[in-house]
């Protein structure tokens, strides 16, 4: 591994950070998407929360509470040794409604604090700019990602804060999980589809308005300080053929691209010949101003950041189960074991899935998501054995390093998901833990949101002490 490698781990405000209401902050969709059946549909866009019942349980709203807890959370995660911590800054808690002139302070002035708390321990700051919380606002008024004009919103947002931080935060990620816009577009992208609607058009026409504001967003940045890096990121996980019939390759073929779609425009600077077919074979037409050709060209990114859980597996006989995992239809591999939420387990995969992105694209990849979400039941002294958890992570940090040691992959950096358990993205369970830190609090919202390390917190102390020799 390099001796520079970024070790750390990973959150996103919508799922840790709370104070839904602190600071001045405005609404987000994470605000209004439910725990339980209606979580799914709103999600998806095809249920307006504006007609959920009123005894709705929002888990976002107040999560882990980080918001109140970041600064003994800091000293857990510099207690591992971390090298950096991925966050995401809530949009709305620095601008409210996302069309104010001027930033929220009290916004500000909190994510200042944690940035200064990191830096006191001397953890890099990687920062996700949108992660699953486009403001309310905008979607009521504006239709969200629909609109172009997000682009403006997104651009006066990125502005004060790269500005504001130049000199303390260099990594910056744009969009948490692009091409979740098309499985999640509710929770995505803020859009919720209108009665008529082409769902395709709809996402492609604010896929393009995204790939644009994260294009001028690099433009931005590149102007403002030339120590930024900023990069794309990719829910990824290769698509494996079932068998060796080629209509099953082909179709595997096909379901990576839907998701390298948005990562050969961010990390290539064009749209890609086949999609430009497959708009027309739907009938999709895009609207694009004459400029973007030229900024999405000139603007390509500086790494390309990933989150990996799983591979997945197509098959076209119509035949077998199917297989859960990150949202993405998938036939079930009878070759992998699945995790309590039936989301497959493959390591391998992890190392296909980093060299098929750096033959694509041969761009530093950096791995912002990986890891296992499991019941920790805790024993009576509090402690959680969860060697589950440390099996999941070793045999993933071991394909990494098999990718970069034995392939040549240029991996950069390694944050595990949920490093302190937070509310599951699909399911809005807090029983869904990741972390190496359990928190106190159950699926409906009881609970101390006392911290404390699991054994798996100080397995990680010792891959990041020896840069990942000792497993
Ligand atoms: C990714 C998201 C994260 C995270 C993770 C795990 O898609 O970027 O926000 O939640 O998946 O998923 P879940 O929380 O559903 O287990």
């Amino acid at each position: 591994m390099r001796k520079d490698f970024l070790w750390g781990g990973a959150t996103a405000a919508n799922q840790c950070e709370g104070g839904w209401q602190e600071g001045g902050r405005g609404m987000a969709v994470v605000d209004v998407i439910p725990h339980g059946p209606d979580r799914m549909p709103v999600m998806k866009g095809i249920l307006d929360y504006r007609k959920l019942p009123e005894e709705s349980n929002y888990p976002g709203r107040e999560a882990i509470d980080m918001y109140g807890h970041y600064k003994e959370d800091i000293a857990l995660f510099a207690e591992m040794g971390f090298k950096c911590y991925r966050f995401s800054f809530s949009w709305s808690r620095i601008f409210p409604t996302g069309e104010e002139r001027e930033p929220n302070q009290a916004g500000l002035q909190f994510y200042d604090d944690l940035v200064n708390e990191l830096l006191k321990y001397g953890i890099e700051p990687v920062v996700t700019l949108c992660h699953f919380d486009a403001p309310l606002h905008l979607v009521e008024k504006y239709g969200s990602w629909k609109n172009r004009k997000m682009i403006e919103f997104f651009l006066k947002y990125c502005d004060v804060v790269f500005r504001h931080f130049k000199g303390r935060v260099r990594y910056w990620i744009t969009f948490n999980e692009i091409n979740m816009l098309m499985h999640l577009p509710f929770m995505g992208a803020g859009i919720r589809f209108e009665e008529g609607e082409d769902e395709q058009q709809v996402k492609y026409q604010a896929a393009h308005h995204e790939l644009v504001a994260s294009a001028m967003a690099v433009k931005l940045a590149h102007e403002i300080s030339l120590d930024f890096q900023v990069g794309c990121m990719l829910a990824a996980g290769s698509v494996y053929p079932y068998s060796c019939n080629p209509m099953d390759v082909w179709e595997s073929m096909k379901k990576d691209r839907e998701n390298y779609f948005f990562i050969d425009v961010q990390s290539r600077g064009e749209y890609p010949a086949y999609a430009w077919k497959f708009f027309k074979g739907q009938g999709i037409e895009l609207e694009m101003q004459n400029e973007d050709a030229k900024i999405l060209k000139e603007n390509t990114v500086d790494f390309i950041s990933l989150s990996y859980y799983n591979s997945r597996c197509v098959r076209t006989d119509g035949q077998g189960e199917a297989s859960g995992g990150n949202v993405f239809a998938s036939a079930k591999n009878p070759y992998l074991e699945c995790s309590q939420w039936g989301w497959p387990i493959d390591p391998m995969g992890f190392r296909i899935t980093l060299n098929a992105l750096y033959d694509r694209y041969q761009k530093p990849l950096f791995v912002v998501e990986n890891g296992l979400g499991a019941v920790d039941e805790p024993k009576e002294d509090g402690t959680v054995c969860d060697d589950y958890r440390i099996d999941y992570l070793r045999s993933h940090i071991q394909a990494m390093k098999a990718a970069t040691e034995e392939d040549g992959v240029d991996v950069i950096g390694y944050t595990p998901w949920g490093c302190v358990d937070l509310i599951s993205a699909t399911t809005g369970e807090m029983s869904k833990r990741y972390g190496f830190i359990y928190v106190d609090k159950n699926d409906d919202g009881e609970g101390t949101l006392k911290r404390r390390p699991k054994k798996s917190f100080g397995w990680y102390r010792q891959v990041i002490a020896s840069n990942g020799k000792t497993l």
